[in-house]
């Protein structure tokens, strides 16, 4: 697209081609498996014995069915974690599975994760952990070669990479050496995106969102001012700045259990598909990647909860995706750019058209008209990325004979961003929009989310346990939002 035909130029920093094939799969998965599996550690101290590694019936084609039925379109495993342990035969350690009883030490199970998410059309990432416990050299320049060999090592032997995941933990006083990493994975996989925290942050594509809940900030913009990163603030990489000078997508990671890793004592605190639902709208719904974790268990089976509830909750949330009841309405705007960016763009249905403002406009009123009254209490809007991400104000109003009456209203928009608010028939609504640019908004879809019923819950199992955490803990910190609009359904 010509925008600079139009007079349109971009806002402060835009995302790379690299990045927007990721901000563009919405939802990812994680895979957390190792030998902390086995001794129900989260974190392992690197000196376990590799026979613990012992599981029974791995079948990494039922761990890719239930990342393609959650919706994931990108699956990440933990090839190591900080224990160091390798789910791939390293050559460089003997603290890996080729000296476990898995297959007699002939089982690559990075391998056969590969090759089963292959089979389903899903993609690759690997989280290869800094911080490795296992290693007497770790922190030196001679751990810098051994973690690029390893690197090396995963990045060649399984075909291609979208995703290399550096988790920040457990090394904030260490200096890496940022700089072979990168490379390494620039020139071994250039489609990778790189995933990190703390001293990483300046060489990579993702960020993550300051938190583990799988909660990105109400205003959350892709970008961020930042020259030099060390130890970013996490508030900060909650919320983005807007037209920063650094465009680094987040990552909302959470697991579906309370830990990472499985323990069987955590089989009644599965996250039920209400709450899965409610991250859905506090991650891509607030214009940041989810990362769900779905943790094998000593069978290195997903557990059959797990699969159930993120299927349930990808299905609600795609079913309400799939009606909208925008698309076809009347809809004007008090300004507009041209005939080829006018305000019907924005429920064509086609997201590559679009919606301007006057160029020296940094505000306007849409009005959308549905044919009849619509039960509804879901809008969903999104932004032209390559245009950058301008909006930083808007409010939905519902408009009726007798006056107008507010009914949503939010920040930031970037790719999604989804507002809940009051269910009920709304005929006529007017968005203001104000932005720090003129105003580009890409589309706007109108939805009815219907939170799922307890009872219709196939396996009721630690649900009353789930809702009063969902309310009292997950959810305590200041995420009223979604709370309030389906506040008494959940
Ligand atoms: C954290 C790690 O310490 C956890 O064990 C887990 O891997 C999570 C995704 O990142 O920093």
């Amino acid at each position: 697209m010509d925008y600079a035909s139009l007079g349109l130029h971009p806002y402060g920093a835009i995302p790379t081609e690299r990045q927007m094939a990721h901000i563009k799969m919405e939802k990812k998965a994680f895979i957390h498996f190792g030998v902390n599996t086995f001794t129900g550690n989260e974190w392992g101290l690197g000196d376990e014995t590799e026979t613990l590694f012992n599981p029974t019936e791995l079948d990494a084609t039922q761990w890719a069915r239930v990342i393609k039925n959650a919706g994931c379109k990108l699956a990440i495993i933990t090839a190591k974690h900080h224990d160091g342990f390798c789910l791939w035969p390293s050559k460089y350690t003997k603290h890996s599975v080729k000296n476990s009883p898995y297959k007699k030490g002939n089982g690559d199970v990075v391998g056969e994760f590969v090759a089963a998410c292959r089979a389903e059309g899903i993609k690759v990432g690997i989280y290869i952990s800094p911080w490795d416990r296992s290693v007497k050299e770790w922190g030196t320049a001679e751990y810098s070669n051994f973690f690029a060999n390893q690197l090396t090592e995963l990045l060649t032997d399984y075909g291609r990479i979208d995703e290399v995941w550096w988790d920040g933990a457990g090394s904030n006083e260490t200096e890496y050496d940022w700089a072979l990493w990168t490379g390494l994975v620039r020139a071994l996989q250039p489609t990778a995106a790189t995933f990190g925290s703390g001293g990483s942050l300046d060489t990579v594509d993702l960020r993550w969102v300051g938190n583990e809940k799988g909660v990105a900030g109400t205003t959350h913009f892709g970008s961020l001012e930042c020259t030099t990163i060390t130890n970013y603030p996490a508030a900060k990489l909650n919320t983005g700045t807007q037209g920063g000078n650094a465009y680094i997508y987040s990552e909302s990671d959470v697991s579906i259990r309370p830990g990472w890793f499985y323990h069987e004592s955590q089989d009644g605190f599965v996250k039920t598909p209400s709450v899965l639902d409610r991250i859905w709208f506090t991650s891509v719904g607030r214009n940041s990647n989810l990362l769900l974790n779905f943790p094998p268990d000593k069978r290195g089976l997903i557990h059959e909860r797990d699969a159930q509830y993120a299927k349930i909750s990808n299905d609600n949330i795609s079913r309400m995706r799939s009606v909208d009841y925008a698309r076809g309405a009347t809809v004007t705007a008090d300004t507009e750019l041209g005939p080829t960016t006018s305000a019907k763009n924005l429920v064509d249905g086609d997201n590559e058209t679009f919606y301007a403002s006057m160029l020296n406009k940094r505000s306007a009123i849409i009005n959308i008209t549905l044919a009849e009254p619509k039960k509804i209490n879901v809008m969903i809007l999104g932004e032209v990325l390559p245009l950058g991400e301008r909006i930083n104000s808007f409010k939905l109003e519902s408009v009726t004979d007798i006056g107008s009456e507010l009914i949503a209203r939010g920040t930031s928009v970037g790719y999604l961003r989804a507002v809940t608010f009051k269910e009920s028939e709304y005929k006529s609504l007017r968005l203001t929009l104000e932005g720090a640019d003129s105003i580009v908004l890409s589309y706007l879809s109108l939805h009815r989310y219907e939170a799922p019923k307890i009872g219709d819950l196939p396996l009721p199992y630690g649900e009353n346990i789930i809702l009063k955490n969902a309310h009292g803990k997950i959810f305590s910190d200041g995420d009223k939002e979604v709370i309030l609009a389906f506040g008494g359904i959940f």
